[in-house]
């Protein structure tokens, strides 16, 4: 019986990474004077790390370690990550931010038939602020849990955050449908025993997505039908409360 929808942030409720994390590391990097630019493609590399702070340890460690500054690397990541984090608050208030298309027509739907819905995303929870207030202005209680960045020690494809918001719901992983677009986040959500959609970006849309429920290009509007990738081909041209009860109730193989 499906009763919860669990979604990623970044990527799946909106396609974050390429214009908006990626420009505020780099606007971080500026405003502490740093030589480092982080190009559309490398910045594509560097997200096989998961979480900014573990991103930039990544990136002056193994990828650039010469641009390491002296001292306590720890501290200095906190530190640059933080103006990153100011950045990308700062981004969000002059750019605003899209939701991915048929994100608000499923969350409309799944909370008008009473599903319960969460996140779990590795993202710093001050960056779901401006990102939720694309549903409206009181778009975070929308969701009943909230489960995000450093709530728990190991992020994604670690299982850990999507364990988190399932316990927070007291909820087991067979009443539940997780939502995500990367090959570490569909690792998390099965880690978790969740059966999963994923909408891919131009960041993912190659990653390996064996065990998704479905690979789509997006979750479809009226008029605008999804394009089927992978996993079980959803009924009509839209992922809606329908779809996902077939999908999931399907007999495998
Ligand atoms: C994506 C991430 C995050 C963002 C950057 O999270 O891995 O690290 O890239 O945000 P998800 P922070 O797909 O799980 O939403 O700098 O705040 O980590
Ligand atoms: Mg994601």
């Amino acid at each position: 019986m499906l009763e919860v929808l669990i979604f990623d942030v970044d990527g799946t409720l909106a396609d974050t990474e390429r214009d908006l994390h990626r420009v505020a590391f780099n606007a971080a990097f500026r405003s502490e004077g740093l030589d480092v630019d982080w190009d559309v493609d490398l910045y594509g590399r560097l997200l096989a790390v998961t979480g900014g702070k573990e991103r930039l340890t990544y990136y002056f460690t193994e990828v650039s370690p010469e641009r390491r500054p002296p001292g306590d690397l720890a501290a200095w990541v906190r530190r640059l990550h933080a103006r990153k984090t100011e950045a990308f608050a700062h981004l969000l208030a002059t750019a605003g931010v899209q939701l991915r298309p048929g994100v608000r027509r499923l969350i409309g739907e799944a909370r008008a038939a009473g599903l319960r819905l969460a996140i779990a995303t590795t993202t710093t929870p001050e960056n779901l602020v401006p990102i939720l207030q694309a549903f409206g202005p009181d778009g975070a209680s929308l969701f009943e849990v909230i489960a995000a960045g450093d709530v728990v020690e190991l992020k994604k494809p670690a299982p850990d955050i999507y364990q988190y918001a399932l316990a927070a719901l007291h909820s087991p992983a067979m009443a539940a449908i997780a939502f995500e677009d990367s090959e570490n986040g569909l690792k998390a959500a099965l880690g978790a025993g969740l059966k999963t959609v994923v909408t891919v970006n131009d960041y993912t849309r190659a990653q390996n997505f064996d065990g998704a429920l479905t690979v789509v290009d997006q979750l479809g509007e009226p008029g605008r039908p999804l394009a089927h990738l992978g996993g079980r081909v959803p009924r009509g041209g839209m992922i809606d409360l329908a779809v996902l009860r077939a999908l999931s109730e399907a007999q495998p193989g």
